[in-house]
């Protein structure tokens, strides 16, 4: 195992982080503390993070409706996430973003999109940045496989490929575009064989396994930075929760979910390796467990405390005024 002690820890905590943070909003919700149409991203964590720990802070990620994990993995303030879901003027956008719009250009977070597909060409236009500035960045776009029946899908993989841009498109394939299945819309087998059209790398990584995703994750990263061109990255993974909180989720067989959910735990997949590697002790693992608790705890007071956005504000900030 190639990585320190530390990354594995942060790693962990990063993983952590998303699963707690997505089980507190789903529980705030059916209190009726919360409001707001939330997408949750259990069960996805170690696509986020295994592709995150392979980027810097200037190199760039889009996101998309299923937002908050990849913000966690890429560094965003959680109580600033927790205040911006509140509505509160202390929330990363000012309380004026919610869920599907949370966005921290300081750390590299382009933002998280209601279009489905909509950050495909912001990430490539992210990647011609770097390019034509010769930053050396990478720019990665996180996107169901949904999204892969967009048009912007297909025109941007076909610009970056041409150009050779430092793009990475991470799919994330949950088997499920809302409530309908991936094979009822999706003619290919894997959603990797689409960059075949674009003469693109492409590869695919067990996206329940942090590990997988970390290693292929950075190939694709390094070859990017490296002026190789854009790869496609599919990662075969489930969401644990409904499609969005309020989903009965009837669509979907209950030993299907059930099976994912007690086997192919990407916590408990991590867990298991780094105790058989030796790297990190249980011990480590249940104190960063119960700082996670604690962080949560305080960001739900504090949003819950902060005032809301300022009526005088309302137009600050805005584009088009
Ligand atoms: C352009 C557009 N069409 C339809 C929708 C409604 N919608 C929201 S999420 C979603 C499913 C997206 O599926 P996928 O891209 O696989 O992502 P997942 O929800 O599985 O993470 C749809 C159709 C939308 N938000 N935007």
């Amino acid at each position: 195992m190639q990585l320190s002690r530390e990354q594995l820890l942060d790693a962990y905590t990063r993983m952590r982080t998303i699963r707690a943070f997505e089980e507190k909003l789903e529980e705030l919700v059916k209190a009726g503390k919360l409001g707001g149409f939330l997408h949750l991203y259990a069960g996805e964590e170690a696509v986020a993070v295994g592709v995150c720990s392979q980027l810097g802070n200037a190199d760039i990620v889009t996101s998309t409706h299923r937002g908050h994990g990849h913000c966690i993995a890429k560094g965003v303030d959680v109580k600033g996430m927790m205040a911006e879901l509140f509505g509160r003027a202390t929330g990363v956008c000012k309380g004026k973003g919610g869920s599907m719009h949370i966005a921290d250009v300081d750390c590299g977070m382009l933002g998280a999109n209601g279009i489905v597909g909509a950050g495909i060409p912001l990430t490539t236009g992210a990647a011609l940045t770097a390019k034509l500035k010769k930053t050396e960045n990478v720019a990665v776009c996180f996107f169901g496989d949904g999204a892969t029946n967009q048009g912007q899908f297909h025109e941007s993989l076909n610009m970056a490929s041409n150009w050779k841009l430092p793009a990475v498109y991470v799919v994330e394939n949950n088997g499920f575009g809302e409530f309908t299945p991936t094979e009822y819309v999706v003619p290919v087998k894997d959603i990797a064989e689409r960059a075949r059209s674009y003469a693109m790398r492409s590869d695919i990584a067990d996206g329940m396994d942090f590990f997988d995703v970390y290693e292929r994750a950075g190939e694709a990263i390094e070859r990017a930075r490296r002026g190789e061109g854009p790869t496609l990255l599919e990662c075969k993974t489930y969401r644990f929760m409904g499609h969005f909180v309020g989903d009965p989720l009837v669509y979907r067989p209950k030993e299907e979910a059930e099976d994912w959910i007690q086997n192919r735990d990407p916590l408990q997949i991590f867990e298991a390796k780094v105790a058989e590697a030796g790297l990190v002790e249980e011990s480590d693992l249940r104190e960063i467990d119960g700082a996670v608790t604690r962080l949560l705890e305080e960001a739900i007071a504090e949003a819950e405390a902060a005032p809301l956005p300022d009526l005088s504000s309302i137009l600050a900030d805005v584009y088009a005024e």
